[in-house]
């Protein structure tokens, strides 16, 4: 650092320092204790919840809460964005197709076209801006947060029970909470979750063919990606899947790291979920 740099750095501490306020680790604890626990109070009822915060559930959460609803997204990992982050084998670039193009270009996410008809945006970029602009709109994102059990009352998904990550991985003996929601959608990617928790759990039959989680097929990027769109709906009474677990659940393919099934999935759920909100008032 030469003489002019120091210097500079000086005049910085000293206008730092100049400011009529001692800093008190006490107040920054109590910052964001009461934050947080205002926005979980707030987080108990709700509109909708969306778990997982891959590329669905942060597309659903955010039309969701473009649409004015209520909308928490729970997020087992620190980190939000799934399967996304990564790209494929760890080259962080995803590829879209033109309608998934025109998702990415409502975020503000830049694309090129790689090839005809096959779009590339660099992976790192798109789950910054798509969970920014979620968190924008409104949707309240809980990380740390996974869900181990759901609230099913006279045959219907009312709610979620869930607790610390941490609690979960520790293999700890501590009760969860529970949140009231009127629509659950599972946007748990390959595991789909939230339905395999209802039918081990209620042993009741979900409202697939067979009336049970049918499983992922292998990988065909072209049928799954359209399947991944027609398999967005309600599998139980009150819960719907987006994204890979809606494959997961019907019997579809899975397809790699083509992700725009995932994010017109997500879009697709928001607006299912919007009218059932709208028909319940
Ligand atoms: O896996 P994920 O990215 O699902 P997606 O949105 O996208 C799938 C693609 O990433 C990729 C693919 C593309 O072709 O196939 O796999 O459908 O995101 C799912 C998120 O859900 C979280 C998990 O940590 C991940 O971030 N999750 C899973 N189970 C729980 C959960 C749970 N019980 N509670 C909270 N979060």
């Amino acid at each position: 650092m030469g003489p002019l740099q120091v210097g500079t750095l000086c005049n910085y501490i000293r206008d730092w320092r100049s400011v009529d306020m001692e800093l008190d680790d006490i107040k920054i604890s109590q910052a964001i204790i009461k934050r947080y626990s205002e926005k979980l109070l707030d987080s108990l009822e709700s509109d909708v919840v969306v778990v997982g915060g891959g590329p669905a559930g942060l597309a659903a959460a955010y039309y969701l809460a473009k649409a004015n609803r209520k909308v928490i997204l729970l997020e087992r990992r620190l980190s939000i964005g799934g399967g996304m982050w990564g790209g494929g084998i760890m080259f962080n670039e995803i590829v879209v197709q033109r309608e998934g193009k025109e998702i990415l270009d409502e975020f503000g996410v830049r694309t090129i076209e790689a090839d005809k008809g096959y779009y590339c945006a660099d992976s790192v970029e798109t789950v910054s801006t798509i969970c920014s602009t979620a968190c924008k709109a409104g949707a309240r994102i809980l990380n740390l947060i996974s869900v181990e059990d759901v609230m099913l009352i006279e045959d219907r998904v009312r709610g979620l029970v869930i607790n610390w990550t941490a609690v979960e991985m520790g293999g700890l003996h501590v009760d969860p909470i529970t949140l009231r929601t009127n629509y659950v959608v599972d946007a748990t990617g390959h595991a789909a979750e939230v339905a395999c928790i209802i039918q081990r759990k209620s042993g009741a039959a979900l409202l697939t063919p067979t009336g049970m989680v049918m499983g992922e097929k292998p990988m065909y990027a072209d049928k799954g990606e359209s399947t991944i769109v027609e398999n967005t709906k309600e599998f139980f009474p009150g819960v719907f899947c987006a994204g890979m677990c809606c494959n997961a659940v019907f019997g579809g393919p899975r397809m790699g790291p083509i992700f725009g099934g995932m994010l017109l999935s997500g879009r697709k759920v928001a607006g299912i979920v919007d009218q059932r909100l709208q028909e319940r008032v």
